[in-house]
C-alpha cells in the first residue's frame, strides 16, 4: 500500500490515440477486446494497469507478444521493449455479476431484474481491461457491446452508428457507439439494461439540435421529469452565464439504484443513483428534488468543467469538482432564494467540511499525497474547493472572472491541466489571484478575530483583523492567506447601512480604518460568507441581536443566529438576547419569506456541534444543552406555534420557491408544537400526514410523530410502508426516520438491519440505517453503538471498500470523546484494524488512529 506522491508525476511515456472496445457481457462472465493505438510521448515503459482482469490473449502489431517481452505485477502490465508507434490487441476475462465494489463494470439489482452499468472515476476502468487508466492520458473511444436481448437497451458514450442482431446467436443483439472527443478512461461508460426511456430536446446556442434522454424502470419513468427539465434549465444557463454549449448531439442519463455516488459525469452518457435524478411530488422531499436538481446540473456543468478540460492527475481532483460545485450552486442560486441557496451551502460546509478540517482526515484542498485517491473524494476537495473558486469569483468582479473563465476554455479545452493552469487564466486581469493558490496547499479553517476601535474625535472606525490556521501534523506551517471579508456598517439609530467594503486580510494581522463615521456602527463581516472561515468576532451578544433585525444580507442574518446558539451551547451564554431577537424577528418574516423564517430557527446538529469541540466531547451534555435550547424556543413562543400553524394550511401542490417555503416553515412550526407541548400539536400531525398532498407533508408528518412517539406513531409508520413498500427511495426514508429518530436504541437498529428487506448490496440502503443513526451520537458512542457500526465497516471492506472507508471517516474526531467513551471507541477502532484488507480502509484508519 504505497503512497503516491504529486511531487513525483511524470508524464506518461505512450499516448493512446483510439480505442477500440469490444464487451460481450455472457451469464456469469464478460470478455473484453480492446485496441489501442499508441504512440511513445516519453522515454520509459508502456505501462497499463489493470485489477481484477483476466488476460486472455495479447498482440502487438498483429503478433502474439511472448510471455518474456512483458511482465504482470501489482496490477500492471508492463512491456519493455515498445517501439514508439504501436497497436496493442487484448483480451480479458472479467466477472461483473460478482463484483460488489460497484467500480468498474459490474451487474446491479437482482433476480430478473438486473442491468450491466460502469463507474469509471477514478480507477475502475483497469476492472474492465488493462489500460493506461490515468486522467492525462485522452483517447478516441468506440466500443461495441454485445448482450443478451433481455436487455434491450445497449449504451455507451458518444453515437450511435450501428446496431443488429448478432450472427447465429438469435438470442443476443450488439450495438456501436463512437465518442468523437478525446477522452480519459474514467469517463468511459456503458450500459446494458431493459429501460424506459424520457426524450426531450434542447438546440444550443450555437444551433445544434440535442436530443435528451433519461433512462429508467418502467416504473420511475414518471419520476424523470423534474431531473429533465433541469437538464434543460442547466444547458441554457451554462451557455448564458459561462458561453458554454453542449458538443454532441445525444446527452444520456441512465438511473440505477446501486450506485456508490450520487452520480457521474460520464461523457454524454451520465449515470445517476436513482437517489438523485428520480423525483415527483408524492414521493420526493423537496430538500431531495431540489438536491435532483443540483446533481443534474452539476454532471452537465462538468461537460466543460472536468471533461473538455480535465485532471492532469488525480491530485488535482479540485480543479474539476470545486469548479463544477460552485457552478452548481451558482445555478440553483438562481432557481430559488440566493440567501437560503447560501444558508445551505455553508451549513453543509460548517457541519462536515469543518469537522474534516479540525480532524485527523484534514488534507489540503489539492492533496500532496494518497495511498488510495477514492478517499479524496471528500468535502474539502469539493465543497471547500467551491469555496475557493468563488473567494476568486468574487475577488475578480463578474466581468473579470468571465473574462478569466473564457480564457481558460480558450487556452486548455481538449487538455488535461492543473490548478496552477486554472489560477493563471484567471489572472489575465488581475496578478494576485495566483495568490490563492495557498489556499490549496494548506489544509485547516483558519480562524478570523477581530475587534473595533471607535474614535468619536477623528470619527474614524478602525477595525483590526488577524488570521490564524492550526499547524497540521506532516505539512509546512501555516502562512497568512488571502481573506476578502465581506463588510458592512450599520448605524445604531436609523439601522441602516453606512458604509460597505470588501477588506482583503492577508496578512497574519491588519487594520482597516472608514473615515466619516458619526457615530460607533455596528459592523456586520463575512457577509454571504466571502471565505471559508471560522468567525470570531469580538461581539457582544446584543450587536447579534441587531444584526438579526437590521441586516439586509439574508444570509448574514442567518450567521447571526448561529454565532448566538453557538454562544448559548457551547459558551453558556444566556439565551434571553436570542430569544427575544427571534420574537422581535419570526412573525414578520414567517410572512414575508417563510423559508429563511424556517432556517433562521435551526440549531446546529449535535455532529456540527461536536466538530467545535476538541477535548472531552461529551454526547449526553451536548445533547441535553441541545433538547434544552429547543425547548426554550419552543417555550418562549409558544403562542406563535398556533398561530403560524393555523397560518400555513395545507394547500394544493405547487413547486414555486413560496410554496416551499411555507411547507418548510410548517414542517419547522409543528416540531415546535410538539416540543412546547401544544395538545393540539399531535393531532396536527396526523391530520397533516392523512391530507398531504405531496411528500414533503406527509414525511414531515411523520418524522414529528416518529420522533415525538405521538401516539399512534407506529401505525402511521406501517401505513407509510404499506403505501409506498414498492418503491425503493421512498423505503429508505422509512428506515432512515426510525435509524435517525430522538429515542433510537441499539436493538432498534440491529433489527432494521436484520429485515428481509434489508438489502446488503444497496449503499443507498445502507445509509439509510447506518448514516442515519450518525444523528444520533449519544448511541453511536456506546459500546453497543459501535459495535454495530463498526461490524458494518467490516463487512464492507469485503464487498465494497469505497463505501467502507466513508463511513470510517465518519467516526474520525474519536479523539475528542470524554473518558471512558474515548478509551472505548480507541479499542473498537484498534480491533477493526485487525480485521480489515482493503487499502481503502486501512488509510484512512492509520489516519484516524493516528490522531
Ligand atoms: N466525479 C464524480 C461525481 C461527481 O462529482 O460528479
Ligand atoms: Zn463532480
Amino acid at each position: 500500500n504505497s503512497k503516491i506522491n504529486l511531487k513525483d508525476y511524470k508524464k506518461p511515456s505512450f499516448d493512446v490515440e483510439t480505442v477500440d472496445l469490444d464487451i460481450k457481457l455472457f451469464a456469469g462472465y464478460a470478455l473484453v477486446d480492446s485496441k489501442l493505438v499508441m504512440q511513445r510521448q516519453a522515454a520509459g515503459d508502456l505501462v497499463l494497469n489493470g485489477e481484477d482482469v483476466e488476460l486472455m490473449a495479447i498482440t502487438l502489431d498483429g503478433e502474439t507478444l511472448a510471455t518474456e517481452r512483458y511482465k504482470q505485477a501489482d496490477g500492471k502490465l508492463i512491456i519493455s521493449d515498445a517501439p514508439d508507434t504501436l497497436t496493442l490487441e487484448l483480451q480479458v476475462r472479467i466477472h461483473p455479476q460478482t463484483n460488489t465494489a460497484l467500480e468498474g463494470l459490474y451487474m446491479a439489482g437482482s433476480g430478473s431484474d438486473t442491468m450491466f452499468v460502469t463507474q469509471c472515476e477514478p480507477e475502475g476502468f483497469r476492472k474492465i481491461t488493462f489500460y493506461p487508466d490515468r486522467p492525462d492520458v485522452l483517447a478516441i473511444f468506440t466500443t461495441r457491446l454485445e448482450a443478451d436481448k433481455r436487455y434491450p437497451t445497449l449504451l455507451s458514450n458518444g453515437n450511435l452508428v450501428e446496431e443488429g442482431d448478432v450472427t447465429d446467436a438469435p438470442d443476443r443483439h450488439y450495438a456501436i457507439w463512437h465518442d468523437p472527443t478525446n477522452k480519459p478512461s474514467y469517463l468511459f461508460a456503458c450500459v446494458a439494461a431493459d429501460l424506459d426511456v424520457l426524450t426531450d430536446y434542447h438546440t444550443t446556442s450555437e444551433g445544434r439540435e440535442v436530443t435528451l434522454e433519461v433512462f429508467a424502470k418502467s416504473t420511475d419513468i414518471d419520476k424523470c421529469h423534474v431531473g429533465m427539465q433541469a437538464l434543460k434549465d442547466s444547458m441554457v444557463w451554462d451557455e448564458v452565464n459561462y458561453g458554454r454549449a453542449y458538443d454532441l448531439d445525444r446527452y444520456m442519463i441512465v438511473a440505477v439504484s446501486q450506485f456508490n455516488m450520487g452520480a457521474m459525469e460520464n461523457k454524454g452518457l451520465n449515470i445517476f443513483n436513482t437517489a438523485c435524478v428520480l423525483s415527483s411530488p408524492e414521493t420526493t422531499t423537496d430538500a431531495r428534488s431540489f438536491n435532483v436538481k443540483a446533481v443534474i446540473a452539476h454532471e452537465y456543468f462538468h461537460n466543460w468543467t472536468g471533461n473538455r478540460i480535465t485532471c492532469r492527475d488525480w491530485f488535482q481532483l479540485c480543479l474539476k469538482e470545486g469548479l463544477t460545485v460552485f457552478r452548481d450552486q451558482s445555478f440553483s442560486a438562481d432557481q430559488q432564494s440566493s440567501a437560503v441557496q447560501r444558508i445551505d451551502d455553508v451549513a453543509t460546509l460548517r457541519a462536515h467540511q469543518f469537522a474534516e478540517d479540525a480532524g485527523p482526515l484534514a488534507h489540503p484542498v489539492r492533496p500532496e499525497s494518497f495511498v488510495e485517491i477514492n478517499n479524496f473524494y471528500t468535502t474539502t476537495i469539493y465543497e471547500k474547493g467551491a469555496e475557493i473558486v468563488r473567494m476568486l469569483a468574487n475577488t475578480l468582479g463578474p466581468d473579470n472572472f468571465r473574462r478569466g473563465t473564457d480564457e481558460y476554455f480558450r487556452r486548455y479545452d481538449g487538455q488535461a491541466v492543473t490548478v496552477e493552469d486554472f489560477l493563471s487564466a484567471l489572472s489575465i486581469t488581475d496578478s494576485k489571484i495566483e495568490e490563492f493558490i495557498a489556499w490549496y496547499r494548506q489544509p485547516g479553517t483558519p480562524i478570523l478575530s477581530g475587534h473595533q476601535h471607535y474614535d468619536s474625535a477623528t470619527q474614524t472606525l478602525t477595525i483590526t483583523l488577524s488570521q490564524q490556521t492550526r499547524h497540521v501534523a506532516g505539512f509546512d506551517a501555516p502562512i497568512p492567506l488571502p481573506i476578502p471579508v465581506a463588510t458592512a456598517l450599520f448605524d445604531k439609530a436609523t439601522g441602516t447601512i453606512i458604509a460597505e467594503r470588501m477588506l482583503m486580510l492577508d496578512q497574519a494581522q491588519q487594520t482597516f480604518s472608514f473615515d466619516n463615521v458619526s457615530s460607533e456602527p455596528v459592523v456586520s463581516l463575512l457577509r454571504d460568507f466571502s471565505a471559508p472561515v471560522q468567525l470570531n468576532y469580538d461581539y457582544q451578544d446584543e450587536d447579534l441581536a441587531f444584526l438579526l433585525t437590521h441586516e439586509t444580507n439574508g444570509f448574514n442574518r442567518w450567521q447571526v443566529t448561529q454565532m448566538l446558539v453557538n454562544r448559548i451551547l457551547l459558551q453558556s451564554n444566556d439565551s434571553k438576547v436570542y430569544l427575544q431577537a427571534l420574537a422581535k424577528t419570526l412573525p414578520t418574516l414567517a410572512v414575508t419569506d417563510p423559508m429563511l423564517a424556517a432556517r433562521l430557527l435551526d440549531i446546529p446538529s449535535a455532529q456540527e456541534l461536536a466538530s467545535a469541540i476538541h477535548q472531552n466531547y461529551d454526547p449526553v451534555l451536548i445533547k441535553q444543552q441541545r433538547d434544552r435550547l429547543y425547548s426554550q424556543v419552543a417555550e418562549s413562543l409558544k403562542d406563535q406555534w398556533t398561530i403560524l400553524y393555523n397560518q400555513l394550511p395545507l394547500e394544493v401542490y405547487s413547486d414555486s420557491p413560496e410554496a416551499l417555503g411555507k411547507r418548510a416553515l410548517r414542517n419547522v412550526v409543528l416540531d415546535m408544537a410538539l416540543t412546547a407541548g401544544i395538545s393540539e400539536a399531535g393531532k396536527w400531525a396526523q391530520q397533516q400526514y392523512d391530507n398531504a398532498s405531496c411528500m414533503t407533508e406527509r414525511f414531515g408528518a411523520l418524522k414529528a410523530m416518529v420522533n415525538y412517539q405521538v401516539t399512534g406513531s407506529d401505525d402511521y409508520l406501517a401505513d407509510f410502508y404499506q403505501r409506498f413498500q414498492d418503491d425503493e427511495l421512498v423505503i429508505d426514508l422509512w428506515f432512515s426516520v426510525q435509524a435517525s429518530a430522538e429515542h433510537v436504541t441499539t436493538d432498534d437498529i440491529q433489527t432494521l438491519l436484520e429485515r428481509d428487506d434489508f438489502d446488503w448490496n444497496t449503499p443507498n440502503r445502507i445509509r439509510s440505517v447506518i448514516s442515519a443513526f450518525t444523528a444520533q451520537p449519544t448511541v453511536l458512542w456506546t459500546p453497543e453503538g459501535l459495535d454495530i457500526y463498526t461490524s458494518v465497516i467490516k463487512k464492507m471492506d469485503e464487498a465494497n471498500p469505497v463505501l467502507a472507508s466513508r463511513l470510517l471517516q465518519v467516526l474520525a474526531r474519536w479523539y475528542t470523546l470524554v473518558e471512558p467513551r474515548r478509551h472505548m471507541a480507541q479499542d473498537h477502532l484498534n480491533a477493526l484494524q485487525q480485521q480489515v484488507s482493503s487499502k481503502h480502509v486501512l488509510e484512512s484508519l492509520a489516519s484516524v488512529l493516528g490522531a
